[in-house]
């Protein structure tokens, strides 16, 4: 199997990807298949986003039931600028968010 490698960009531009993400978290756990398609998408686009394993760490399930409001995996928490937070689940969709805002040409 071949895997496409991980986009390469200016610093700066790579800088501004990690600052990007650092209001970004995704909750999953590893054996998820769904979420091993949104974890490809994530090193694709090089992305340093933080991550929640929720079969090993009770309070994340906690954390994503209750802000999400349900215990499925993978979801992506987005901190927006004005504070307001997103839950997104859905790997397809997740993974179209990600490519319209850290694929090439968008930062
Ligand atoms: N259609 C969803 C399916 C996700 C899904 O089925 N995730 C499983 C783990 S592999 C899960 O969290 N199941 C528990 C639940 O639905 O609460 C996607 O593409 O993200």
């Amino acid at each position: 199997m071949f895997s496409t490698p991980p986009v390469e960009r200016a610093p700066e531009a790579q800088a501004r990807v990690d600052a990007a993400c650092r209001h970004l978290m995704l909750y999953q756990f590893p054996s998820c298949p769904f979420c091993q398609r949104v974890n490809a998408q994530i090193a694709r686009l090089a992305l340093p986003i933080e991550q929640r394993d929720i079969q090993r760490e009770p309070e994340a399930r906690r954390e994503l039931a209750a802000g999400g409001g349900r215990t499925m995996v993978p979801c992506l928490r987005i901190v927006h600028d004005d504070g307001q937070v997103t839950w997104m689940y859905e790997s397809a969709e997740i993974n179209r968010y990600l490519a319209q805002r850290f694929g090439e040409g968008a930062i």
